[in-house]
């Protein structure tokens, strides 16, 4: 086994030298520990999400300051008069400011902008994205609320501000227009859509204008940073150097990079190892009746781009074709429901529903279930030991900037043994290119996937699991977060000189 190349130290040590005085400033939506007032008494839970799952432990190594929409019923007790927290909360290592939004403000600029419109017009799931004026004004102001939270938290010392993701687009320019010293950087987690998709949104002009107030623009993959460079070479009078993959606009450069997200390895691969999962096995086998059964795995937030029902139409049709595997197959459908004040998933949930009745009905036997679906926000322990139990797990994503859990699944298996069968439709397809690599909208190759999964020998198994492990070990979050962070802070330094052409 080698050892992985880029570990906390070496990420705490190449922040130390980059980032040296400057304070490092991570904005999101979305925080990474949320307080609940449980009979009186302050709870924390960490929700989840891939964004959170990524940036935690950078935090952890780097310190800092995380802002962040504060949406958990116990926030308002947790933090102080500054609305500030120190976490993780059972081993601080850095400052939690919480931003606090209303009703209104929360459905116009998440339920609104962000998941209404945004989320699906950058992914190419064919839900059709609602553009409305008045989500659009508090998006606006949410993202001006944001703004005036940083630039406060900053208070005039030399600064660097990482923004996460689509919820706040405009907050570069922002930043950038109160104080260009601030070196500016955001990553998108989210799919970049062709220009020709893009250019539907009325406020396209807005959005590039914000997002080019970044020094750096990460995205997961070479083509999402091409698609955002020809956006704006047709949207916008600025100059875009396709080689050197930067746009000059407004007398600014912006970076645009790709910057595959990643887990952290070698902690889930020692969590993965610990005697509470292995007991966690054991009850969720007597449970829910796994014994002696081919399991197969789904781990997803309930999200209608994760191609769900495409899964489970496969299943039906795997079954279809070997009516051989009824009674000795079962797939497990967990995951949190998430935005289901969203019409979009509120549909979904109808569309899951009716599938899991159509196969599960057409093919129980006895106590037997074809699918297992657990659809809540179920612990670590648990999503580890379905890992460890089961012999494929299926990423189906119709888009997916990248899916950690892809690759969650490959560090859990410590044992080198199971299959993923993963859509060419994530950004983790490029890098797991020993999975089963599978067109969720071709059923019947799915299906076909499925049975090559079940039926695929141990050696076989071993060996492009421990080619998709060495993949995911090397590259790890930290080298990520290191990689990121250097080009962020390098290229802010270089974009600061006089331009001369290019
Ligand atoms: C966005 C991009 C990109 C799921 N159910 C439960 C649970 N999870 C965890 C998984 C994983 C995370 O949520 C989901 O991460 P993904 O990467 O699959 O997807 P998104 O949330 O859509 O994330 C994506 C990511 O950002 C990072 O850049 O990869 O492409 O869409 O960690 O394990 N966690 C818990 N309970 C659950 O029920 N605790």
């Amino acid at each position: 086994m080698t050892a992985p190349t880029w570990t906390r130290e070496s990420l705490q040590r190449i922040v130390k030298r980059e980032i040296g005085d400057y304070r490092l400033i991570v904005v999101s939506n979305r925080q990474p520990y949320i307080h609940e007032m449980v009979e009186g008494r302050l709870r924390y839970a960490v929700p989840s999400g891939g964004v959170t799952a990524a940036i935690d432990p950078l935090m952890q190594e780097c310190g800092g300051t995380w802002i962040a929409y504060g949406g958990g019923k116990g926030d308002w007790y947790a933090v102080d008069d500054k609305n500030r927290i120190q976490v993780p909360p059972d081993d601080p290592a850095y400052t939690l400011r919480l931003v606090w939004l209303t009703e209104e403000e929360e459905r116009g600029y998440y339920y609104g902008f962000s998941n209404s419109a945004l989320w699906p017009l950058c992914h190419n799931a064919y839900t059709e994205p609602v553009f409305d004026a008045r989500d659009w004004e508090t998006y606006k102001a949410v993202n001006q609320e944001f703004a005036r939270h940083v630039l406060d938290e900053i208070g005039g010392r030399p600064a660097a501000v990482f923004t996460q993701d689509y919820h706040l687009a405009l907050l570069p320019r922002l930043i950038r227009d109160a104080d260009p010293d601030i070196i500016t950087g955001q990553f998108w987690h989210i799919p970049w859509p062709n220009h020709e998709i893009f250019r539907i949104c009325p406020w396209q002009d807005e959005l590039l204008d914000g997002l080019l107030g970044n020094d750096m623009l990460g995205f997961h993959i070479g083509d999402h940073c091409t698609n955002f460079l020809d956006t704006v070479d047709r949207t916008m009078d600025g100059q875009v150097d396709f080689d050197y993959s930067l746009v000059n606009y407004r007398g600014d450069r912006t970076l645009v990079r790709p910057f595959p997200i990643s887990v952290d390895f070698e902690q889930i691969d020692e969590d993965a190892r610990s005697g509470y999962v292995t007991e966690e096995m054991e009850r969720l086998s007597d449970e829910l009746n796994l014994g002696g059964m081919l399991v197969g795995l789904g781990i997803d937030r309930i999200d209608y781009t994760k191609g769900i029902p495409h899964r489970f139409r496969a299943i039906g049709r795997f079954l279809e074709k070997h009516p051989e595997y009824i009674g000795k197959v079962v797939f497990v459908q967990a995951g949190v429901f998430s935005r289901s004040e969203v019409d979009a998933y509120q549909q979904l949930a109808q569309q899951i529903d009716q599938l899991l009745e159509e196969v599960n009905g057409r093919f129980s036997q006895g106590g037997w279930r074809p699918i297992i679906y657990m659809p809540s926000d179920l612990p670590n322990v648990t999503l580890m030991a379905l890992r460890r139990l089961a012999r494929f797990c299926v990423v189906s994503s119709l888009h997916d900037g990248m899916n950690l859990v892809a690759k969650e699944y490959v560090a859990s298996r410590f044992d080198e043994d199971g299959v993923l069968i993963l859509s060419p439709f994530a950004g983790a397809a490029q890098e797991l290119t020993d999975a089963l690599i599978v067109n969720p909208y071709a059923t019947e190759g799915f299906a076909d996937a499925i049975l090559e999964a079940v039926e695929m020998p141990h050696e076989e198994r071993h060996s492009r699991m421990v080619q998709m492990r060495n993949i995911v070990r090397e590259n790890n979050i930290y080298k990520w977060a290191a990689l990121l962070l250097v080009d962020l802070v390098q290229g802010a330094r270089r974009a600061r000189r006089p331009v001369s052409g290019f």
